[in-house]
């Protein structure tokens, strides 16, 4: 949206923006036309009171300024009503900023009851995200990259972290929600709008913080929902070795990892496979599947020679061996000649 239509919908559309402004995305979730409510009912209580009281007093300043011709008036020293107004009077208008602000946060902290709510399980982890969904209607558990819900439909967002502290950000629904290793924090929502939207990292997490975003897609329907699920959430689905493999690089280790020789946070993959790798504690181990399965499940147990020790172990799940089998293609074809 450009900016002049951004300012018109501003002055048109007040308070409730539906299709995004300039100052917000759309209000795609049940919380967001309240939290933009309060905000807009806060900020031009202050913007009327701001210029209402620098105006009055610059016109003072003016009005009663020394000059030729007047004499200083005795000012009275005391008004009970005049004082008792100007306390009073902003009391409730405080008090209705606290009204409003506490019943959207206890909204927000609370899922409904009456109702199925969905949980899905989130992973934030240097420097991507993973969500999974198991039970109704799966058969087992999916992990996409995006997140995936329906609309109309409540979730509850189950989240942790292997690493260091990320933090979720949905911001065309209003919620945000930390990531926080050794404990699981949660997190409720109930998406009112199709499409596609924004989720990044807001708790910087090193390097890549900034690469840490990705999309909930919000679907109509269950079935473009399970559809959408099981496609990209079932690299064991590829039956191809080495293009599993190539899926299961792409989904979790290019940030730190390439395929072209050039080191990132980590070594390369090109031509480790059958290398003799030197490590910083000065011994050494040939690249074969059981080193390759222990850097993934307990990197921190060799470190290769020259690189931090900031891998984060993944743990694919039961069915790890063939995320290893892809891995293991993968490494093999990039094996020197
Ligand atoms: C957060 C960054 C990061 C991510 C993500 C990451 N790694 Fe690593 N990886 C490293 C670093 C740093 C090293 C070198 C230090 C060490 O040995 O732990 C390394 C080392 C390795 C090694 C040993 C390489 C060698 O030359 O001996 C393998 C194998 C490996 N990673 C596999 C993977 C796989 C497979 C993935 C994706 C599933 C992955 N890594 C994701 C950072 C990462
Ligand atoms: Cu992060």
């Amino acid at each position: 949206m450009t900016f002049s239509a951004g300012m018109l919908n501003l002055l048109g559309g007040l308070p409730l923006a539906r299709e995004g402004s300039f100052w917000f995305p759309p209000e795609a979730s049940s919380f967001a036309p309240g939290v933009d409510l309060t905000f807009h009912f806060i900020l031009w209580t202050c913007v009327v009171f701001f210029v209402g009281i620098c105006g009055t007093t610059g016109y003072f300043v003016w009005k009663y300024r020394k000059r030729p011709g007047h004499k200083e008036q005795k000012t009275s020293t005391h008004n009970l009503i005049l004082e008792a107004t100007w306390s009073f009077a902003p009391l409730m208008l405080l008090m209705v900023m606290f009204g409003m602000s506490t019943y959207w946060y206890y909204q927000m902290i609370t899922p409904p009851k009456d109702e199925q709510v969905y949980d899905i399980t989130v992973r934030g982890q240097k420097w991507r995200w993973a969500f999974k969904y198991s039970g109704d209607p799966f058969d087992k558990l999916y992990q996409t990259p995006k997140l995936h819900v329906i609309k109309g439909q409540a979730y509850r967002l189950i989240m942790d972290s292997p690493d260091v502290i990320h933090s979720m950000y949905l911001p065309a629904f209003r919620v945000k929600q930390d990531c926080v290793p050794g404990r699981y924090n949660k997190l409720w929502f109930r998406p009112t709008m199709a499409g596609e939207f924004d989720l990044f990292c807001t708790e910087y997490c090193g390097n890549d913080h900034s690469l840490m975003i990705t999309k909930v897609v919000v679907h109509e329907d269950a079935n473009s929902w399970r559809d959408a699920i099981i496609e990209t959430g079932d690299v064991t689905r590829i039956e191809d070795l080495l293009a599993r493999g190539q899926a299961i690089f792409e989904q979790n280790c290019t940030s730190c990892h390439t395929l072209d020789g050039s080191a990132k946070v980590g070594p390369s993959f090109k031509g480790i496979w059958g290398k003799t790798e030197q490590f910083e504690d000065g011994s050494s181990h040939v690249v074969d599947e059981e080193y390759v399965r222990e850097s993934i499940t307990t990197p921190a147990k060799h470190i290769v020679k020259g690189y931090p020790n900031s891998m984060t172990p993944f743990d694919f799940g039961p069915e790890r061996e063939k995320y290893y089998d892809g891995i293991f293609a993968l490494l093999k074809s990039l094996k020197d000649k």
